[in-house]
């Protein structure tokens, strides 16, 4: 496929794919192996099973993502161990697409190439067969109350502060990473639940405005499916987690094609 294949499709209307594997909010991290063990696997038993005609990963496939230059320093199990399991299902022909979550915003084209991926933009369209047209998302736009988010978000998306942290030393963008989680995770503790989930008035809009029947995120951590007040589907994404023992308590994806969506657990699956 001709590198940004899915991004320079957008004016043509929807990308025609017929069958996708879709998964977000891996949260991979070089303090969880098993995790990173897990998610190849699964992605490849799942390319060699299913034979999607692409995989797209909607956001958060990494905790925190500084930078593509991480990439230069150091181990990086994790971002390796990706790289080479999305480059050979890539080899296999299978297209595969990665869109930025709220945590790895900062993933660029030079970690896209190396996977033999194209960046998605967000929302992305797709259509699967003629009466299915799905409309993607990581879902973090969607969630319209929570207006510290939002503000926070603007910030960190414009050109100008990314230039600015992208030019700071890597270990200080580290340390800056992680204070931002531990700060993520104390402000969430104190935030009502539906103000962390998606306005639903939001993707009633963002359904009607890309006709598309059926919409997929990620991002809440609420997986399931329901119907909206226009008749449309809406699917979330599970996250994945790994216990204290190293084992996979939460993960797995959704798969499109012309028999519809369904959800795929890996948790319940999977044995290292
Ligand atoms: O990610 P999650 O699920 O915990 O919560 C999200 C929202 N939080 C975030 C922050 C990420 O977790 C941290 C990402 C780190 C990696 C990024 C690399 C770049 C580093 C940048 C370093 C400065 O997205 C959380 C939502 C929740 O989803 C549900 O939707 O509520 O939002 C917040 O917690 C954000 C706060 O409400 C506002 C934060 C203000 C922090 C100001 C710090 C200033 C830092 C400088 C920025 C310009
Ligand atoms: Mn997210």
């Amino acid at each position: 496929m001709e590198r940004d294949g899915f991004r320079n499709h957008g004016a043509a209307g929807p990308y025609r794919l017929r069958s996708i594997l879709l998964c977000s909010d891996v949260h991979l991290t070089d303090d969880q192996p098993e995790l990173t063990r897990y998610f190849c696997d699964w992605l490849e038993q799942q390319a060699q099973m299913e034979k999607p005609e692409a995989i797209l990963i909607l956001g958060d496939l990494f905790d925190a993502w500084v930078g593509d230059d991480v990439l230069d320093f150091g181990q990086q199990f994790a971002a390796n161990a990706v790289i080479n399991c999305l480059s050979l299902i890539g080899r296999q022909g299978i297209k595969i697409g990665l869109m930025h979550g709220n945590r790895d915003f900062l993933l660029g084209e030079s970690f896209a190439q190396r996977c033999g991926a194209d960046l998605l933009p967000d929302p992305f369209t797709i259509t699967v067969k003629p009466d299915m047209t799905i409309t993607l998302t990581h879902g973090d736009q969607l969630c319209t109350q929570d207006i510290h988010y939002l503000e926070f978000r603007a910030q960190v998306r414009s050109d100008l502060w990314q230039q600015r942290f992208l030019s700071q030393p890597l270990e200080h963008r580290l340390a800056l990473a992680k204070n931002l989680r531990a700060q993520s995770e104390q402000e969430k503790k104190g935030k009502p639940m539906d103000i962390m989930d998606i306005t639903p008035a939001e993707a009633v809009m963002l359904t009607d405005r890309h006709q598309s029947a059926v919409l997929i995120h990620g991002h809440t951590h609420r997986p399931g499916s329901n119907v909206m007040t226009n008749g449309k589907t809406r699917w979330v994404l599970p996250d994945w987690e790994t216990n204290a023992s190293g084992a996979l308590i939460r993960g797995g994806g959704i798969l499109a094609d012309r028999h519809g969506v369904r959800p795929i657990n890996a948790a319940s699956r999977l044995t290292l």
